[in-house]
């Protein structure tokens, strides 16, 4: 027989057996066996499987295929995207759809076309307006209604605003981008200026403006997220660094890949580009799952449209995971939760930290499970620095191949001293015959090689670039120190000349060693701390790092989310 005894003055809990009783029992000839009872860290096993009919359609994120997003393991952890606010920034949503009424947030939306509240799409017999609805279902469709399909994060709230289907001007762009900035937390948009392989445009003076105050002073001081598609123009070799939007800093930039692991026939590749999500490819791939106008479903939303939204989802999970992510802290967890996978390019390189890095993808397939375990543990970044070297002295003639280099010290010294880059940026006025013949370039000193421009066959313009600025997250954690690179290479007509008049590069980052941070978190938070009857933690805690790195209280936090809490406990 076995029996189940309990001491009343043994604690509920200890770290240690209590050896006194153990020996009483172990000398009682009576007992045969005996097992102190100790806690067992048991988690659900199912995996929360939606039973929507066209979830075995979305092959994207349903465990069919691997590697997949890894939507599900984060679903399994408890986490849908609950508070978390999201609104996409397109032709309008259709807020009675049956698959996102319950979910739709009227504080997230407006119309700008027309200027009032209500965000309903136009309807047009070709459906054209269609597609901020099939962006919205993506991030939050509803689950487990009978319905369609399931949004990446199907228990946030999703807003829409209408301000594609009219005239744009700079004032709507920043008024979208603007909006609610203390209640939205991420906004989508798949949208930019033409992509037609010979446009070099970005944001106005107001629009550049939104995007600054989003960052600094949006979701309460964190920084709003914007997350962007890369665009469309691949047909037309375009490349995203001449779109100003997905190539900003403030911008979080995603790229597509089919289900293949194959870059998809309207990709553009840019050293922009931070992370890549699934979409369609061929005729013959699958595409994507969302709602669609009329209240119906489709299987049928492509692009790089397409993938901004999962990526946003999958932001908005690790947000609930951790609300108090900065704009940065998300940007470092993108980069370290995205991985090359299956996915195929000719350049794949190996950067100064050992990352792998293509212009077709950023870092690769974004990994919601790995995103999420990341940014529960995550220690936030100390704040941006910017250092600023002028590259060109003197304006220089453009020969058909040309290094021009610097020795750079980062600000040593200075208040701006970077250790540890983010963004690289390299603004320059340069004339040229014809510009899309111009490949830029920029080697940093551990030896990264990014393409800032590929040649455009289609971009006869000899305006030249005028301050254009274009970025590349390529060197990302890397020690700036050194030599760089600016690379000028005339891959076109043997006789174009130019000028490069002015060169600044724009080095972002912090003076912490990010190479040095542990792999796994360090936790050595001091708390009030409390175990349930299951053992799990309740309450507050904090986590904090080493010596000098923030300490973090969330009051009240969901205790069953946190494997690092078990550490400290006060009984
Ligand atoms: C760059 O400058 C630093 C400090 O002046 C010097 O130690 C280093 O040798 C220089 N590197 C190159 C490649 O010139
Ligand atoms: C560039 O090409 C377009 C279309 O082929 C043509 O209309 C335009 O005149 C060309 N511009 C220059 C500067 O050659
Ligand atoms: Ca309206
Ligand atoms: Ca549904
Ligand atoms: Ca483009």
């Amino acid at each position: 027989q076995y029996f189940h005894l309990r001491h009343r003055g043994i604690s509920q809990q200890s770290l240690s057996p209590h050896w006194g009783h153990r020996l009483r029992l172990k000398k009682d000839p009576k007992v045969r066996w005996f097992e102190q009872q100790t806690m067992r860290r048991r988690a659900k096993r199912s995996l929360e499987v939606p039973t929507d009919p066209w979830f075995p359609k979305q092959w994207y994120m349903n465990n069919e295929m691997q590697p997949d997003l890894n939507i599900l393991q984060s679903w399994g952890q408890g986490l849908t995207g609950r508070g978390v606010v999201i609104s996409i920034l397109d032709d309008g949503i259709e807020k009675d759809h049956p698959d996102l009424w319950a979910n739709y947030d009227p504080l997230a939306s407006y119309d700008f076309n027309d200027y009032d509240p209500d965000p309903q799409p136009r309807y047009t017999p070709s459906n054209e307006n269609r597609h901020g609805t099939r962006c919205a279902g993506e991030v939050a469709a509803m689950a487990n209604n009978g319905f369609c399909g399931a949004g990446v994060a199907f228990n946030a709230r999703i807003g829409g605003v209408r301000m594609l289907d009219g005239t744009i001007t700079d004032v709507i762009e920043a008024q979208s981008l603007s909006l609610q900035p203390q209640h939205i937390h991420i906004y989508s948009a798949s949208w930019g200026p033409s992509d037609d392989g010979r446009t070099v445009d970005g944001p106005g003076i107001l629009t550049h403006e939104a995007f600054r105050r989003g960052v600094t002073y949006g979701r309460g001081g964190l920084g709003t997220l914007f997350v962007w598609a890369s665009g469309n123009g691949g047909l037309h070799y375009d490349n995203c660094n001449c779109d100003g939007y997905t190539n900003s800093i403030h911008t979080l930039s995603v790229g597509s890949a089919t289900w293949q692991g194959r870059v998809p026939w309207y990709s553009e590749a840019c050293a922009s580009i931070l992370t890549t999500t699934f979409s369609s490819g061929l005729a013959t791939d699958p595409q994507i799952v969302s709602t669609d106008l009329h209240h119906q479903c489709t299987d049928k939303h492509t692009g790089t449209s397409a993938s901004a939204p999962l990526a946003a989802g999958m932001i908005a999970l690790a947000l609930e995971a951790n609300p108090l992510l900065t704009w940065r802290d998300t940007q470092h967890l993108v980069v370290r939760a995205s991985k090359p996978a299956h996915l195929q390019a000719e350049d794949w390189k190996t950067n100064g930290v050992g990352r792998q890095v293509s212009h077709h993808y950023g870092y690769g397939l974004l990994d919601a499970a790995l995103l999420v375990d990341l940014a529960r543990t995550w220690r936030p970044t100390q704040p941006q620095r910017k250092c600023a070297l002028e590259v060109v002295l003197a304006p220089l003639p453009i020969l058909s191949r040309m290094l021009v280099k610097r020795n750079v010290s980062a600000c040593t010294g200075s208040q701006d001293y970077i250790r540890s880059l983010e963004h690289v940026q390299v603004q320059l006025s340069l004339s040229y015959s014809r510009r899309g013949d111009l490949e830029i370039s920029l080697t940093s000193p551990m030896g990264t090689h990014s393409t800032l421009v590929d040649i455009r066959p289609l971009d006869n313009s000899s305006q030249g670039y005028h301050d254009w600025t274009f970025m590349s997250t390529h060197f990302w954690d890397e020690n700036p120190q050194g030599l760089w690179a600016l690379g000028l290479w005339n891959k076109g007509f043997y006789f174009n000349t130019g000028m490069l008049h002015r060169c600044t590069l724009l080095l972002y980052g912090t003076a912490e060693d990010m190479t040095a941070r542990a792999p796994s978190p360090q936790v050595t938070g001091s708390a009030r701390v409390q175990r349930d009857a299951e053992g799990l933690c309740q309450g507050e805690w904090q986590r904090g790092g080493r010596a000098g790195s923030a300490v973090i209280t969330r009051p009240g936090y969901p205790h069953h989310e946190y494997p690092s809490c078990p550490l400290l406990c006060v009984p």
